[in-house]
């Protein structure tokens, strides 16, 4: 079989002091925590669109990434090799999981009859090197964004035949995920969202989305689709202004639709900041109504505000986030998601073993230190200790619903003056930077 990254040979664990750059320096995949090996507590996974259909084409030029399958013209054998391409680079760096849109993985055709007909091919030929090499399917998605039908959104499009022709992807993109026994579907507005409200009828828009959903959760349970569904928050680009604004926002949605037991989120990093919040924040969200699912890690570049989609490496972002993670009682479907490019200028294939070493090893970090800190329980200690007062006395009534307005104004009337506590957020900011310099 073709090598495609014949300059990279199996990338190893080799210890935090190791100076070899294609070597992992903390990501130890057998590291046995709490009874459960680093690969299983983080479930890494390559996203196909970005790493081997990206070439790094921006607004002012083509790509440039030398991509060794990109000499063959005919698109069938150039998919074929995409995801040769694929199992060979998740087996060197030992990646359990992949994800990817339908359009990533084969291309469309002439008819939808012959786009499914391309699909059914690759999806025939993944299974067989999913069978060879253990490496599984995290999730599956549809892309509904790229095509130029989807100018206007697709299950919130104002044609109700583009509507038909994203709910027939999505059918297929659901046979495909459960053909590869996908633990995942995820759905992320691409278009679903507004440029201008002089045209838009935004109650429609997503009483439709909610149809649509409902339609694929119905189909999902006809076909036997076990796995979990996904939906992933972001504010904006490429439209104004997305329906699935940030994770409360989609929570909102989903309780208003009835939807909310079907889903979980899938957090994005950079979606994150794009609405104006942390990484935390939307995990945080995610955890206190329970429907943490799955990340997509990445993060952006705090100057340029878009979503850059760059490889995470700031250790304390990578350690708050799996901090939310092991306290909502780790990964189950989900894991960690590379939703992430190398940048234009770093276009040799070792860019994207170098890029993903780097997200690995910060994550596998970030973990071991949110792991201490959870145990160590200091900060949920000092949150607990902070909220005392609602656990006796005039609290404990407030919180157990025994007092009114008429019952608080009586105690507050009769009250000494109040005395407040210090939040201590700087002693806490050197406490966690004491575990993120001091711990590993
Ligand atoms: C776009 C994005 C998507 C989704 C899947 O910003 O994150 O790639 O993850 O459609
Ligand atoms: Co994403």
């Amino acid at each position: 079989m073709t090598e495609y990254f014949s300059g990279v040979s199996q990338v190893r664990y080799e210890g935090k002091d190791s100076d070899n750059p294609l070597a992992f320096k903390h990501y130890n995949p057998e590291e046995m925590i709490d009874g459960k090996s680093l690969k299983d507590h983080l479930r890494f996974a390559v996203a196909f669109w970005h790493s081997y259909q990206g070439r790094g084409a921006d607004p002012f030029g083509p790509g440039t990434a030398q991509r060794s399958w990109d000499h063959l013209h005919d698109p069938l054998d150039a998919a074929r090799a995409r995801m040769d391409a694929n199992f060979e680079f998740c087996q060197k760096l030992g990646l359990p999981f992949f994800c990817f849109h339908d359009r990533d993985i084969a291309p469309e055709g002439a008819t939808l009859a012959e786009t499914n007909k391309n699909l059914d091919k690759i999806v025939a030929h993944t299974k067989e090197l999913m069978a060879s090499t253990g490496v599984r399917l995290l999730w599956g998605t549809a892309n509904l964004f790229s095509h130029p039908r989807f100018v206007h959104g697709a299950a919130t499009a104002p044609n109700a035949e583009v509507f038909a022709y994203a709910a027939a992807q999505v059918k297929k993109a659901l046979e495909a995920t459960l053909e590869l026994g996908g633990a995942n579907y995820v759905f992320w507005g691409g278009r679903e969202g507004y440029e201008t409200l002089l045209n838009t009828d935004t109650k429609l828009e997503q009483d439709n989305l909610a149809r649509f959903l409902h339609m694929a959760v119905d189909y999902a349970r006809e076909i036997g689709f076990k796995g979990q569904f996904l939906i992933e928050p972001k504010p904006k680009e490429p439209t104004k202004h997305q329906y699935d604004f940030d994770t409360a926002t989609v929570i909102a949605f989903l309780k208003t639709y009835g939807l909310d037991k079907y889903f979980k989120t899938n957090i994005e990093a950079n979606h994150a900041t794009l609405a104006g919040h942390t990484f935390q924040h939307e995990l945080r969200v995610s955890r206190q109504h329970g429907m943490l699912g799955s990340i997509d890690a990445n993060q952006g570049d705090a100057q340029l505000g878009w979503d850059t989609d760059q490889f995470p490496v700031q250790i304390s972002e990578t350690t708050l986030a799996m901090y939310e993670v092991i306290l909502a009682g780790g990964f189950t479907s989900g894991g960690l998601n590379f939703d992430a490019k190398v940048r234009r200028a770093s276009f040799e294939p070792e860019d994207l073993f170098y890029s993903h070493i780097g997200g690995m090893d910060s994550f596998a970090l970030g973990f071991k230190i949110a792991h201490k800190m959870v145990k160590d329980g200091r900060f949920e200690q000092f949150i607990a200790e902070r909220y005392a007062s609602y656990r006796e006395g005039i609290g404990l009534k407030i919180v157990e619903g025994q007092v009114g307005f008429k019952e608080l104004e009586q105690y507050a009337l009769s009250q000494a003056p109040i005395r407040n506590r210090s939040g201590r957020q700087e002693f806490l900011e050197n406490f966690l930077n004491h575990y993120l310099y001091a711990s590993e």
